[in-house]
C-alpha cells in the first residue's frame, strides 16, 4: 500500500502547510512530502494537480483527498485520538469541525465519483 502524501508550499512562507506537517511528524506517520514552490510561474497549475481547492496543504490518503489545514488535522485525529486534548474528544471540540466539509472520496472506478462529505451531525458554525 502506498504512503499518504502531504502536498505543501514553501516551508518558510506557508505556515498553513506546516500545521499538518508538524502533526504528521509528531504522530510518526510515514508519509511522502511533495513541496511546491509558491509564488513562481506555474505554481497554481501544479497545486491544482493535487488540490481541488487550489491551495496547499492538501493530504492524499489512498482515495481520500483532504484540503484545508484544520480539516487535515481533524482527519488525522480520526485515526489518532491523542490529537485532541484529554477530555476534549473529537465530539467535544466544536470549534474545529471542518474535516468533513473539505474532503473528497474518489470512487473505486478511478473516475471522479467524488462525494463531498456533509457537515457533522448536529452542525457547527
Ligand atoms: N485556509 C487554508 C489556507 C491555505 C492557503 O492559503 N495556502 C496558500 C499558501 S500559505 C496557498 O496555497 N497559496 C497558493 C495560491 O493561492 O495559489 C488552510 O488552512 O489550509
Amino acid at each position: 500500500m502506498s504512503k499518504p502524501v502531504l502536498v505543501i508550499g514553501n516551508k518558510n512562507y506557508s505556515s498553513w502547510s506546516l500545521r499538518p506537517w508538524l502533526l504528521l511528524k509528531h504522530l510518526g506517520v510515514d508519509f511522502d512530502e511533495v513541496r511546491i514552490p509558491l509564488y513562481v510561474e506555474g505554481a497554481k497549475e501544479r497545486i491544482l494537480e493535487y488540490s481541488p481547492g487550489g491551495k496547499v496543504p492538501v493530504y492524499i490518503d489512498g482515495g481520500v483527498i483532504v484540503w484545508e489545514s484544520l480539516a487535515i488535522m481533524e482527519y488525522l485525529a480520526e485515526s489518532h485520538p491523542s490529537v485532541w486534548p484529554a477530555g476534549q474528544g473529537s465530539e467535544g471540540g466544536g470549534a474545529v469541525r471542518r474535516g468533513r466539509d473539505a474532503r473528497r472520496v474518489h470512487g473505486s472506478q478511478g473516475q471522479d465519483a467524488a462525494q463531498l462529505q456533509g457537515p457533522p451531525a448536529g452542525g457547527s458554525p
